[in-house]
């Protein structure tokens, strides 16, 4: 499968944030929970040094709550906070309130302690694209003042918002990008929306998506869309998606390619159900993708 990446893009975006991390005493880390590994970038890790990191894993609403655990359990060795969150809806929000407020505690008395005035403690979001961050500063500062959406011009100055008296959040985040060292972490990506459709090939995404879930989550193509059968091979499985569907052109043949961003979205939004595809019993193995 071909997804294109732009390395000139890709330079920018960690010029930037090697910038905006300086300035932060505290990172919170947005991944999305249906792939809280695939949504990282192990480079990360030499940007922020020491710096404490809480990881949020967000969208927690559209992944498999019993990965979410495990995820939460196995990700916990490698930062100060692990988070499950619904942007939408703010659940979790206050627990990332109350996990900044503890870290920081450290940073005042080491502050104090080197005879240094006491300052507010600022942290950021970052993350890879599409993984919620406008989202989730909107559901952090409650007033609504960081948009969501990927429209251009969004992004002021250095400005921050309060979120307790002592902790300041800058509310532009930061743009970590994402890894496409191997063929899985790309197609994870594209199913779960963190890429764009313009950079990959929506049938043979389509596709992939399909033959994954008939091998392993067998029946739910079927039930959801109404099938006698999923059997043979995904393009005739996307073809009675078409017909059933009746994306069909003005001869009575399929749009393909209309099923397929379809079956992308509605799996994108949860409609199929909640998945987690990383696997938890592969931890530690994502080196070696
Ligand atoms: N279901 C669900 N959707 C979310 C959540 N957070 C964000 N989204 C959606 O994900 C998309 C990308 O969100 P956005 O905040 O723009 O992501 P950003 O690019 O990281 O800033 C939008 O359609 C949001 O509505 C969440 O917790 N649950
Ligand atoms: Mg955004």
């Amino acid at each position: 499968m071909h997804i294109q990446w732009y390395p000139g893009h890709m330079a920018k975006a960690k010029r930037l944030l090697i910038e905006q991390i300086k300035v932060v005493d505290l990172i919170i880390e947005i991944r999305d929970a249906r792939i809280p590994i695939s949504s990282t970038n192990q480079d990360l890790l030499e940007l922020t040094g020491d710096k404490p990191r809480i990881i949020v894993l967000n969208k927690s609403d559209l992944a498999d709550p019993n990965r979410t655990s495990e995820w939460e359990h196995i990700l916990k060795k490698e930062a100060f906070a692990v988070v499950r969150v619904n942007s939408l809806d703010r659940k979790g929000t206050k627990t990332v309130v109350a996990k900044c407020q503890e870290a920081s505690k450290g940073m005042f008395e080491k502050r104090a302690s080197k005879g240094l005035l006491p300052r507010a403690v600022r942290a950021m979001v970052l993350g890879i694209p599409n993984v919620g961050k406008s989202s989730f500063i909107n559901a952090m500062v409650k007033k609504g003042s960081a948009r969501t959406g990927n429209k251009p011009g969004v992004t002021r100055g250095n400005q921050w918002v309060r979120l307790l008296k002592n902790i300041e959040l800058l509310d532009t985040p930061g743009i970590l990008w994402p890894r496409f060292e191997d063929q899985r972490t790309g197609e994870y990506l594209a199913y779960t929306g963190a890429i764009s459709e313009k950079t990959f090939d929506i049938e043979e995404v389509a596709l992939r998506l399909i033959k994954l879930l008939k091998d392993e989550y067998p029946g739910t193509i079927s039930s959801f869309y109404g099938l006698d059968s999923e059997e043979g091979e995904p393009y005739m499985v996307l073809d009675n998606v078409g017909e059933k569907r009746h994306f069909l052109d003005k001869k009575g043949a399929v749009q393909t390619e209309r099923t397929a961003y379809r079956m992308l979205h509605d799996f994108q939004e949860g409609k199929l159900g909640n998945y987690t595809l990383d696997n938890p019993k592969e931890a530690g193995m994502a080196d070696e993708r």
